[in-house]
């Protein structure tokens, strides 16, 4: 019989906390964490989102569930912030493993980098600052994940940007070589904006894969973030560029929806395959 006793209660509260379950209730009722949110939304594409030769990534429960254990903390998968950089390359990390992989999260100020981050590691609660003031990161700040992957927050360009976000990331892109992608965040709420074009068009000069992100996808209806998706769409064809990830993610921050998703997309993206035959992937 299992017995309820103190050490039990123990075991039970570690064993949930670690569990990555594949739902998370909310205000809005259950919340699928494992599943593809542009899934719902394609039945409403007249264009459909993906060419009939192409395969969109689309990871498994055990793909997805592995993937989370990376993002978080053990005792031998560390989760830390490394260090701020301000745009001078000599002080970007240097790491043990050499040429550790880094992602990069850019996008307008307030878009939610930084809460994604902080979602993504959202077991330490702690790691990474927010807040409701647009420019509040001014640096960029590296935060890495035991030895398979670095996530970089850059400052955000727009409202409030900070003088030097040009040259600290035109500097980040032009030099880093462990950099794998960039994720160019856009805010559902508000859509893409010129600037948010600019940003696609310094990421095609320096020849640096991207994909786009549509985030707060809680705070918007269906309809809005149809629109949003099209006009994805419509960007990725109109470049229909090798360094454009044709397949664009949805998440939010807060809710989580989308997460595990992303989860193991980063983890594909920093892990070196030879042939995964468990995931189907885009080819860009
Ligand atoms: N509802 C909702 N709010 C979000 C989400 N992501 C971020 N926010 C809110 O948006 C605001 C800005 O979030 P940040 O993550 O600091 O945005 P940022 O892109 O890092 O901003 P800068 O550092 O200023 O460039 C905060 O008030 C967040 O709580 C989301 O997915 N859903
Ligand atoms: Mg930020």
């Amino acid at each position: 019989m299992f017995m309820f006793t103190s050490r039990n209660r123990e075991l039970c509260r570690h064993t949930l906390k670690n569990s990555l379950s594949r739902f998370r209730t909310s205000k809005e009722g259950n919340i699928d964490l494992f599943t593809d949110p542009s899934n719902e939304l394609q039945k409403w594409l007249k264009i459909p989102l993906f060419r009939k030769d192409e395969k969109p990534f689309a990871p498994d429960e055990i793909t997805i569930k592995k993937a989370g254990r990376l993002f978080r903390p053990s005792n031998t998968n560390k989760i830390q912030f490394v260090k701020s950089v301000f745009d001078n390359p000599e002080h970007y990390p240097v790491y043990k493993k050499p040429n550790l992989p880094e992602i990069l999260f850019l996008g307008y100020s307030n878009s939610g980098k930084s809460t994604l981050i902080k979602a993504l590691f959202k077991h330490n609660e702690e790691l990474v600052r927010t807040s409701s003031k647009p420019g509040h990161t001014q640096l960029l700040n590296f935060f890495q994940a035991g030895d398979q992957f670095v996530l970089v927050d850059a400052p955000g360009y727009g409202q409030n940007e900070p003088e030097n976000f040009r040259p600290a990331v035109e500097k980040y892109l032009e030099t880093r070589k462990n950099l794998r992608r960039t994720f160019l965040l856009i805010d559902s709420s508000i859509g893409m904006l010129r600037k948010d074009k600019r940003a696609i068009k310094m990421l095609e000069r320096h020849q640096r894969p991207f994909a786009l992100i549509m985030t707060k996808i809680d705070t918007t209806p269906t309809s809005i973030k149809l629109t949003n998706l099209m006009e994805m769409q419509r960007i990725r064809d109109e470049y229909s560029s090798p360094f454009c990830y044709p397949q664009p993610f949805l998440v939010s921050g807060l809710t989580y929806e989308g997460l595990g998703f992303l989860q193991a997309f980063i983890t594909h993206e920093t892990t070196d395959h030879v042939v995964d035959e468990n995931i189907n992937v885009l080819h860009n």
